[in-house]
């Protein structure tokens, strides 16, 4: 287990950066990519952890993929073409990669075996599992199918309507990708949109998606074009850097090229309503996800409520947003957001216990957390827990807080943002 040790910045950040490639975007092109006929060229790939477990599951799967860096070809046969694994297909800690990719083995006629890492063993399956039994797939995995490993044998699916009991666009896409080989319309319903990037992309690749308000309906058996994908920064990246030269007095940052797709900025729209200065410039909607240069000014911040239709569509950054409110006058209120408890960690109660041992004041609720601010920050040895969304947020916290602060588990943010150090280093 690593650890970092990490001091107060005392005149600021400043300077202009690009954060890596989105997440979700770069594991939704490597898989259609994989689904597609011919070769897809990634640009702006995020060669983080998580998205290198899905390439290596479909190399596994027989698909020929070269990566290097930032930049990806996948030379796609179609589905038919995918092969059954030899061995178990190992996803890491990438909860996107088990449930696309169940979607997709959901609809492909032989048996594969999926599992990841501890962390992956506690994250809910029933979700992908119960929509993908519907259609026809046969999936077992401990408890009735909720958790890993999950062994499917795919084939002969067939469309169906479907009601998601809660909003999450790894659901979503892994019915939509299963969708691919039904006979018949499938369609979705979401309690609240969630991203979608799955939609953009199929479509990119020559799939017709219909997506009118919360539903989104798609006729099976449609196939897959090669194409070529260029990924912006990835939001949740630059939301650290976001909060960081809001909170951190004397800052200027600049972070150039972050994808502003609509179901992902509710960081920009949060940070703005409590006080931040925040402007997005060079603004461009010529590619399948739109994207800009965003600024950011420190800045005194205020208490504000978060929660409803909002949440979806930060819910990434949530650990992030609850250290912003620390600094902020009066209590920030976060509501509606029990989701948390079924990331990498329960967000929720690590986010609470790891920030008050620095001196936070915040209250962990059913769904949410409440936070007095504004608090003195001071430094403390912390823990990531694994979590590379914590393992960040909470190196964030070491440039406002006195003295020292150690956080342990620090490798856990390979997972998202291998240069994450690096990159914040460069702005002191
Ligand atoms: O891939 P993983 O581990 O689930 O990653 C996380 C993250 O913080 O990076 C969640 F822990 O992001 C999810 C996100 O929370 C990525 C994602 C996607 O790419 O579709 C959707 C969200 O999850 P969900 O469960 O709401 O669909």
């Amino acid at each position: 287990m690593a650890k970092k040790t990490l001091s107060k910045v005392e005149h600021g950040l400043s300077g202009t950066i690009t954060v890596p490639g989105d997440k979700s975007i770069s594991h939704r092109a490597i898989m259609l990519g994989a689904l597609a006929n011919g070769k897809t060229t990634v640009r702006g790939f995020l060669p983080g952890e998580d998205c290198l477990s899905t390439i290596s599951c479909f190399r596994q799967l027989g698909v020929d993929i070269h990566q290097e860096g930032s930049y990806v070809e996948i030379h796609g046969n179609g589905a038919e073409h995918l092969r059954e694994p030899k061995a178990v297909l190992d996803v890491g800690n990438s909860g996107t990669t088990i449930r696309l990719l169940s979607g997709i083995l959901a609809g492909l006629g032989f048996y594969a075996c999926i599992q990841g890492d501890s962390s992956i063993a506690k994250r809910p399956m029933k979700r992908i599992v119960d929509p993908l039994r519907l259609m026809g797939a046969n999936i077992d995995g401990r408890q009735g199918g909720n958790f890993t490993p999950l062994t499917i044998t795919g084939g002969n699916l067939h469309s169906i309507d479907y009601e998601l009991p809660v909003a999450s666009a790894q659901v979503k896409s892994a019915i939509l990708l299963a969708s691919l080989f039904a006979e018949g319309t499938t369609t979705v319903m979401e309690p609240e949109r969630t991203r979608d990037h799955t939609e953009r992309m199929l479509n990119a690749f020559g799939v017709n998606v219909n997506q009118t308000g919360k539903k989104v309906s798609m006729k099976g058996k449609q196939t897959l074009t090669a194409t070529t994908i260029e990924v912006p920064g990835d939001i949740s990246s630059a939301a650290f850097f976001l909060v960081a030269g809001t909170i951190s007095a004397q800052s200027r940052l600049t972070i150039q090229h972050v994808g502003m797709n609509p179901t992902r900025t509710g960081i920009i729209d949060v940070l703005i309503h409590m006080g931040a200065t925040l402007s997005c410039k060079n603004k461009s909607e010529d590619s399948i996800e739109p994207y800009a240069d965003i600024q950011v000014d420190a800045s005194s911040l205020h208490g504000v409520e978060i929660g409803g239709d909002i949440i979806p569509i930060l819910i990434d950054e949530i650990p992030i947003i609850v250290l912003a409110a620390t600094q902020a006058e009066g209590t920030t209120i976060i509501k509606d957001a029990a989701e948390l408890k079924v990331k990498e960690t329960n967000r929720i109660d690590i986010v609470a216990q790891e920030l008050n041992k620095m001196g936070a004041h915040i209250i962990p609720t059913e769904d949410g957390m409440i936070v007095h601010g504004k608090t003195k920050l001071k430094g403390a040895t912390v823990n990531s827990h694994g979590d590379h969304r914590i393992g960040m947020m909470l190196a964030i916290a070491s440039t406002i807080a006195e003295g020292k602060t150690v956080i342990e588990s620090s490798e856990a943010i390979n997972v998202s943002y291998p240069d994450f150090f690096e990159t914040l280093q460069g702005l002191q």
